[in-house]
């Protein structure tokens, strides 16, 4: 049955979702606190990046289905993908959800369902949720329904994540579970698997936490294997032809706002048990120092003078073919070259607007007279770069590969010599 949705928080999950419901006959109000974020949806522009969102954007708004403004209006239906950051001390800042739970609640009548999609440590769904429901006097479970289905996509590929993926639905009764498996029948194509609250909560922090952990477990094995002088790409590559073996890739550090993020959740709940995720977060925090000293050990093997010396910096998105810079890598590793003294300039194609002093958006700019250029970002145009044509603006010809993206070969057939963070046959370190 179609339903008028109430979507509040208009970002990377929230927007999306919230198209993806109008396309699909509902009738959807989105709400964000930020005016100017509003104002350029409602004139069908985006302020971020992904595939697909804008055609459905335009037809949402152009059908009528997707109304926005800065304030929640009474609907069947509310869903809450608001941000759950962490704050300085590695603890939940659960503000936004609790604000939008409290934006909601004079909205909110007899019969309604309330969505938590964001991402959040368990019991956030009874202890910060519910409690701001209260002063609506329903009861929970049976006046006022109440779930947590997580947002599980991966950015880049929102709107085909979003269709095919499994769905894991808490429910706080069987009926809230039921309603929302319903509800979002409409447009997803995976399995519903319906569960209590905060077992949802637990699974989605869970599945972060196994591939930051796993990531952990990369980077320390490509930090071993320069002991020892092997590529650990290839060793990875071959540990995964076993059945039961996936070990995931090392790089340059974990970014983005649920992989760095989540498994803190989980620390936060008792730092004593959960001693292997805490190091796993703190193996991959320590990523851009290890990418920065990569970097200046292989220029001074090469007897170049580090100080004040230009390096190109090339990527700043927490990951290929996107625009999204939150907690991204590369901008730690900007500061840790910036600790050793070297003249870093940025440059990334998907990312507009400079966020960094040290940005430009013009890549011959952070070529020319550059010492080494670094790839800390897999974006195609960096994959597809010809190396011919920025050999000549560069100081001297040396790359250095953080995500093993480019074609060793065809950059050496140019003259440069090629490092790759874990490959320890060709590097210093
Ligand atoms: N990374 C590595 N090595 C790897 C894989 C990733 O260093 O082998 C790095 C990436 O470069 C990036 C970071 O980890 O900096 C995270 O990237 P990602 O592609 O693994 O994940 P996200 O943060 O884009 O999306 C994840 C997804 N979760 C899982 O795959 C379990 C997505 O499904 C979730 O919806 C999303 O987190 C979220 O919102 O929680």
């Amino acid at each position: 049955m179609k339903k008028s949705i109430c979507i509040v928080g208009l970002g990377y999950i929230g927007l999306p979702t919230a198209v993806m419901f109008a396309n699909h006959g509902h009738k959807v109000h989105g709400v964000d606190i930020n005016e100017s974020v509003v104002e350029s949806i409602r004139n069908k522009q985006l302020h971020i990046e992904e595939n697909g969102l804008q055609e459905r954007l335009d037809e949402a708004i152009d059908s009528n289905m997707f109304t926005v403004s800065t304030t929640p209006v009474k609907a069947d239906v509310f869903i809450l993908a608001v941000p759950s950051p962490i704050s300085e001390d590695k603890t939940a800042n659960l503000e936004y959800i609790r604000s939008a739970s409290k934006a909601i609640a004079p909205f909110v009548e007899k019969g309604n369902l309330v969505i938590l999609e964001s991402t959040v440590p368990p019991r956030t769904v009874q202890d910060v949720v519910i409690p701001e429901l209260i002063p609506t006097g329903l009861e929970i479970g049976t006046d006022l329904f109440v779930s947590h289905s997580p947002e599980r996509v991966i950015p880049g590929r929102v709107f085909e994540e979003l269709i095919s993926n499994d769905r894991i639905i808490g429910g706080v009764n069987e009926e809230s579970a039921k309603m929302t498996s319903d509800l979002y029948r409409s447009f997803v194509k995976g399995q519903m698997h319906e569960t209590d609250d905060t077992t949802a909560e637990l699974v989605k922090v869970m599945e972060n936490t196994y591939r930051d952990v796993n990531i952990a477990l990369a980077n320390e094995l490509a930090k071993l294997s320069a002991t020892i002088g092997v590529n650990v790409w290839e060793a990875i590559r071959l540990a995964n032809f076993h059945p039961r073996v996936n070990i995931h890739q090392p790089g340059p550090g974990v970014g983005g706002h649920c992989i760095a993020v989540d498994p803190w959740f989980l620390v936060e709940l008792n730092p004593e048990i959960a001693k292997i995720i805490n190091l796993s977060r703190k193996t991959n925090d320590g990523m851009p120092a290890y990418t920065a000293d990569l970097l200046t050990t292989i220029l001074q093997a090469k007897g170049i003078e580090t100080n004040e010396a230009k390096v190109a910096v090339l990527g700043l998105a927490f990951k290929g073919n996107i625009d999204d810079m939150r907690e991204s890598p590369s901008i730690d590793v900007v500061e840790e070259l910036q600790k050793r003294a070297l003249n870093a300039v940025a440059f990334d194609p998907h990312i507009k607007k400079n966020n960094l002093e040290i940005q430009t958006q013009n890549m011959d700019e952070a070529l020319e007279g550059a010492e080494a250029a670094i790839i800390l970002t897999s974006h195609d145009e960096f994959k597809n770069l010809n190396p011919a044509q920025i050999a000549d603006k560069m100081n001297r010809k040396i790359i250095i590969d953080t995500k093993q993206c480019i074609d060793r070969e065809k950059w050496q057939a140019a003259g440069f010599e090629v490092y790759v963070l874990g490959d320890s046959k060709n590097s210093p370190m």
